[in-house]
């Protein structure tokens, strides 16, 4: 049987006054384990050109990290110079590829931006900033601490993430200052942070759309579900 294959698109930043693409290893690295075929979508202008060769053969498509959705995307006006990141052309082409893999069904896996953008696109909205939101009631990205920080999450009963986890509560990694204002109707919440932010969604009536708030692959040694998590999402693929 042929490998899967799984859409990862990039991040850019500048290294030596030119802009680089880059991916965490980690996540190259689950997958590959797994057999699966991590296919990077590069963040270049020209990728538009040839974007149909890319979701012309994949499997499934996998969201990691990258700065702040456009705010127009969501229907806000947000000043885009005041976001912590921010670029329109991963935006851009990263849009496009979960487009294509929702019309598809196919699955889909989103972290923290990526959850952000599986809400905009079902017509939820974002916090500008979480912190702003909640009077600094819980902390949600503590720059000294990166790794180490975490809050706790309440767990959502018959939910995907309640099988993978089995617990009520866990304690996360948490790295974001944006998260979801409005949650879009046709996801569910399947977890909340103590100040009532949350943290997890699915939408039941696709095979495999699942976003999380928090980074698994970055605490795989917390808990036994972090693994949970991709082996649902290598499954769906199937
Ligand atoms: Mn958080």
């Amino acid at each position: 049987m042929k490998a899967k294959r799984v859409l990862i698109v990039s991040r850019r930043y500048t290294r030596k006054d030119k802009l680089i693409n880059w991916v965490s290893e980690v996540y190259l690295q689950i997958l590959a384990e797994a057999g699966i075929v991590p296919v990077i979508v590069p963040i270049a202008e020209a990728t538009k050109l040839i974007l149909s060769e890319y979701i012309d053969n994949y499997d499934g498509l996998l969201m990691v990290e990258g700065g702040d959705v456009g705010p127009h995307y969501y229907g806000e006006h947000y000043d885009i110079s005041k976001l912590d990141e921010h670029d329109a052309l991963k935006d851009e082409i990263e849009i496009a590829c979960v487009s294509h893999a929702l019309n598809a069904n196919k699955p889909i896996l989103g972290f923290c931006r990526g959850m952000h953008i599986i809400n905009i696109l079902f017509g939820g909205t974002l916090h500008f900033d979480v912190h702003e939101a909640n009077n600094n009631s819980i902390c949600h990205i503590d720059y000294a601490h990166y790794d180490t920080h975490r809050h706790q999450i309440s767990i959502v009963p018959n939910t995907p993430l309640w099988d993978w986890y089995r617990q009520d509560t866990i304690q996360v990694n948490t790295y974001h200052h944006q998260g979801i204002k409005d949650l879009a109707p046709e996801l569910v919440a399947m977890a909340t942070a103590p100040d009532g932010l949350i943290e997890a969604v699915y939408h039941p009536a696709y095979n495999c759309v699942v976003g999380l708030q928090f980074h698994p692959e970055r605490m795989l040694k917390d808990y036994m579900g972090n693994a949970l998590v991709f082996k649902y999402f290598i499954d769906a693929l199937k």
